[in-house]
């Protein structure tokens, strides 16, 4: 077989700048996911120093905060932490519409890897279920895409 070549990212996080963003909404289920994304990242080498958490109102505000830390050229990546849980009105559709939108466009626009750890659920069961119960720990799961991503990034 003729050798493909192949880039793949260690999975190693020592010297990488993170932000966590996270929104103070739904705080007691947003808390259990930073609680994911930090336990990830440390584990994977990451120094408590190159970690910072910023915290937020709400979904809404993701993009727009983003963005600005995104621009700083501070952070090799960005955790875009909180939860979106729908309720008796269309608020929902709006809110975990653009905060998605604005986060991938951020991404694309300026080259900063942003960990999609925002839970868009339809019950409070199925937000606790993702922040670290039976359907794992969403947090820890962009902080994992965030990192490798970053580290691919710097390979192409
Ligand atoms: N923000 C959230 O992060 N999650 C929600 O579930 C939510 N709901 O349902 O309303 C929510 N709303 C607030 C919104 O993100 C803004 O902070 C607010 O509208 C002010 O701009």
């Amino acid at each position: 077989m003729t050798h493909i070549k192949t880039i793949e990212a260690q999975l190693e996080a020592r010297g990488l700048k993170f932000a966590l963003v996270a929104t103070r909404f739904n705080d007691f289920i947003v808390d259990r996911l930073i609680s994911g994304a930090v336990d990830y990242l440390t584990r994977h080498g990451c120094e408590p120093e190159n970690l910072t958490i910023i915290r937020i109102p709400g979904a809404f505000e993701l993009p727009v905060v983003c963005n600005k830390i995104a621009r700083s050229g501070q952070y090799a990546g960005i955790v875009a932490l909180g939860a979106v849980i729908r309720g008796a009105t269309p608020h929902f559709d709006f809110v975990a519409s653009e905060a998605t939108k604005g986060i991938a466009q951020i991404a694309l626009a300026t080259g900063v890897p942003i960990g999609f750890g925002l839970l868009t659920t339809d019950t409070i069961e199925q937000a606790v279920e993702r922040a670290g119960s039976k359907a794992g720990n969403k947090g820890a799961e962009a902080a994992a895409a965030v990192m490798e991503t970053a580290r691919i990034l710097e390979l192409i």
